[in-house]
């Protein structure tokens, strides 16, 4: 006999998987943001979480509890819309696993198991945050954080980590085939991003070099470097692209979201910047284009944030983040950006190529004083003299 608790948790599980998103008024014209998020925990299927035995689990209590579903990457894969998320559970550990919808605003449903990536000689502590890339090669390549205990970590000390990027490539999304771990005369890496198309010969790779695990000292930027062989993916001509910078949105770090859209006018690039406050660190996305024929050249980069923390969004396990590895550019031009709000659960936001496009070239960039700020708005009011 089943357990009542088992019938509430399959009432509310069928509940979510068929709750319906509608766009929310509030719109900058730029993007509409959806009333609901797209996965939360509460998609964790049942049979992740119970034992279905009634006579193993009589009670029919949660065996393994999940706490969030946040920072997925994206791509569109035989026409549905699929988000490679990362998958908390209460353990701590993230893992990867695949959700899939039709419309790619609602209905998202895990795949009956998580991802299986393969070890490398020295076994991954917690991976996360995957980024997709459709190579022209004509591999799926997955670039994650691969996060392991610091060797050198003083006894006593049980924090200290070493962020690496780890490699997988795959053809279905379920054989998923580990490559070595980037090789960067970098001390750590995060947020490293596979550009889609080769660049004379060669795969070119977006890095965020750090010191630290959480300080990046003297790392922080967006970094752009070369990889000959995926095989063995030694980075080569590593450079800063995009930089910190002083009493900005990215002042204290930045890293790049998911691989570039190509259009015409050039790459479309969303990444996410991160400055401190009296609150702790704030995370929030910021847009960017880079030249079609020298992909290290940014050509037009708004001033300020894109996306920031909302209402509810503003609310998690890390409070006041913003975070973005997946977008995805239907055939007819319309972009789902999949963000993550406060480490805790996924949200769409929907907009155009042109729209975006629009936005990168035309929005007021950055004079980065107060001064210049009002120079800025004081122009525009000039410009609209006769029309208010
Ligand atoms: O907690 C916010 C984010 O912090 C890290 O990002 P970054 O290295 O850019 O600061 C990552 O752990 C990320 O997963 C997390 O969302």
């Amino acid at each position: 006999m089943t357990s009542n608790n088992l019938d509430k948790a399959k009432k509310q599980y069928a509940k979510i998987i068929k709750r319906k998103n509608s766009p929310v008024a509030l719109t900058n014209g730029i993007y509409k943001r959806y009333k609901y998020p797209v996965v939360t925990a509460r998609h964790i299927p049942i049979h992740w979480r119970y034992d279905l035995n009634h006579d193993t689990n009589p009670n029919g209590i949660e065996r393994i509890g999940f706490n969030a579903t946040f920072n997925a990457g994206a791509i569109k894969w035989k026409d549905k819309y699929i988000l490679c998320v990362r998958v908390e559970g209460n353990d701590r550990k993230s893992f990867f696993a695949i959700a899939e919808s039709e419309n790619g605003i609602d209905g998202f449903e895990f795949w009956d198991k998580p991802c299986v990536i393969p070890q490398n000689e020295v076994p991954d502590t917690n991976v996360y945050d995957m980024r997709l890339t459709q190579h022209e090669d004509g591999w799926i390549y997955g670039i994650f954080c691969t996060e392991r205990k610091n060797p050198e970590a003083p006894s006593g000390d049980t924090s200290s980590a070493i962020a690496n990027a780890g490699i997988v490539r795959t053809k279905d999304l379920v054989q998923w085939e580990r490559l070595p771990d980037l090789i960067s005369n970098s001390g750590q890496q995060r947020n490293v991003v596979l550009h889609p198309e080769f660049v004379n010969g060669k795969y070119a790779l977006y890095t965020r070099p750090q010191d630290g695990f959480i300080e990046v000292g003297k790392g922080g930027g967006i970094g752009l470097g070369y990889v000959e062989d995926m095989t063995n993916p030694v980075v080569q001509n590593e450079k800063i692209i995009s930089n910190k910078v002083y009493h900005t949105i990215f002042e204290l770090k930045n890293g790049l979201g998911p691989a570039p859209i190509k259009t015409e006018k050039g790459w479309l690039h969303i990444a996410h910047g991160v400055r401190n406050t009296a609150a702790g660190l704030r995370y929030t996305l910021y847009m960017f284009m880079t030249d079609l024929n020298d992909i290290s050249k940014i050509i037009h980069q708004p001033a300020g944030h894109f996306m920031s923390p909302l209402n509810k969004e503003r609310v998690g396990d890390v409070s006041n983040v913003l975070f973005n590895n997946g977008w995805i550019r239907d055939e007819d031009g319309t972009v789902y950006i999949y963000y993550a709000s406060s480490d805790t659960r996924m949200h769409v936001a929907v907009s155009t190529v042109d729209k975006l496009i629009d936005y990168v070239m035309n929005s007021p960039k950055d004079g980065y004083t107060s001064s210049s700020s009002v120079q800025t708005i004081i122009d525009l009011i000039n410009k609209n003299k006769g029309l208010y």
